[in-house]
């Protein structure tokens, strides 16, 4: 009787550790790990590229970056097909829309240190702040 109970009690053990790592997902990367390798880069001209990739929010969501030289961001989605596609920037007056595997740049000009550019979804559900210091 004992045995019985033991022996159920084994499979049971048994069959929802392999239940457990059969049924895992494994397409669940953490929010961090969406972002480009090199969010900020200075080009050899001087210039200031950064990138940001889109998928169901911003990625990095905060940016801090150099001021005073110019300065684009470059959008990226890759088979994303939310919101956070249309993308404003209101301090720019600027309004992008992304096609769900697209890539767009934005010029930001020249800003000042102190400065932030925020930006988001069109109704702030998703955003962005790049900083500049
Ligand atoms: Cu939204």
């Amino acid at each position: 009787m004992n045995n019985t109970i033991a022996l159920i009690a084994t499979a049971i053990i048994i069959g929802g550790a392999v239940a457990f790592t059969v049924l895992l997902p494994t397409e669940t990367a953490p929010l961090s790990s969406l972002g480009p390798a090199t969010p900020v880069e200075i080009r050899a001209d001087g210039t200031q590229a950064i990138t940001i990739n889109v998928k169901s929010g911003y990625h990095p969501r905060a940016v801090v970056a150099k001021a005073g030289i110019p300065t684009e961001v470059t959008f990226i989605t890759n088979n994303n097909f939310d919101c956070s596609n249309d993308i404003l920037i209101p301090a720019l007056g600027n309004k992008t829309q992304l096609a769900p595997t697209d890539t767009k740049t934005v010029a930001l000009g020249t800003r000042t240190a102190g400065e932030t550019i925020s930006g988001g979804c069109s109704m702030s559900m998703y955003n962005f702040n790049i900083t500049f210091q």
